[in-house]
């Protein structure tokens, strides 16, 4: 009987923020992610909800626990709340545009991007997403533009998600989380 070595257990608490303009699905996804599980914690005077939820990812030698704490812009996507303070001890983000709509897709570059580089001083973890593929008829920005600009950022991942149907939505969260792990040490 062979008796395998235990995992190593490595908890961690990751804030991840999610940006983009208004209306390009942010709290969508979000709430496709954490279904019906999630503590809903909207601050009004930071013009923010923040949210949490519990990943476990089974990695090589360790199994690690995480606990994100997941800042969504509230209303007018207006940082009411000092900049800082909304990215202080943010480990990562996902760069949000919605495929039809192309003002969205420009706003990644010279608005989001450009205000978390700005803010973010170590290392940073980022992925962009292009959500509402559902509405094919709609769409104006190609998938190709958005891998593009995600060469062109150094983003980490390009995924296109719909919040509607619920597709690719764990894929684009786990992508950025296990990026994150990645840079503390884990093998995945
Ligand atoms: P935001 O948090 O970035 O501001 P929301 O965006 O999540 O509030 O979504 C804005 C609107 O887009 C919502 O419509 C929402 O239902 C819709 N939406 C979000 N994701 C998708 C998607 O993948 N496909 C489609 N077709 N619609 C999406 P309403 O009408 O409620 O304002
Ligand atoms: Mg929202």
């Amino acid at each position: 009987m062979t008796v395998e070595k235990p995992k190593e257990l490595r908890e961690f608490v990751f804030k991840i923020v999610i940006l983009g303009n208004a209306a390009v699905g942010k709290t969508s996804l979000i709430n496709q992610f954490v279904e019906k599980a999630f503590k809903e914690d909207y601050k009004p005077t930071l013009g923010a909800n923040i949210i949490r939820k519990d990943v476990d990812i089974d990695g090589e030698d360790a199994h690690s626990k995480i606990r994100l704490i997941m800042w969504d812009l509230a209303g007018q996507e207006k940082y009411s709340v000092i900049r800082s303070m909304y990215f202080q001890g943010c480990e990562g983000a996902l760069l949000v545009y919605d495929v039809t709509r192309y003002n969205t897709f420009e706003s990644i570059k010279s608005k989001w991007l450009r205000d978390f580089k700005k803010y973010i001083r170590k290392e940073s973890v980022y992925i962009l997403i292009g959500n509402k593929t559902d509405l094919s008829d709609q769409r104006v920005v190609p998938t190709e533009k958005g891998k593009e600009l995600a060469e062109n950022i150094k983003a980490n991942h390009f995924i296109e998600t719909s919040a509607k149907l619920g597709e690719n939505i764990e894929e684009a969260f786990l992508l950025l989380v296990k990026q994150i792990l990645s840079n503390h040490g884990v093998n995945l």
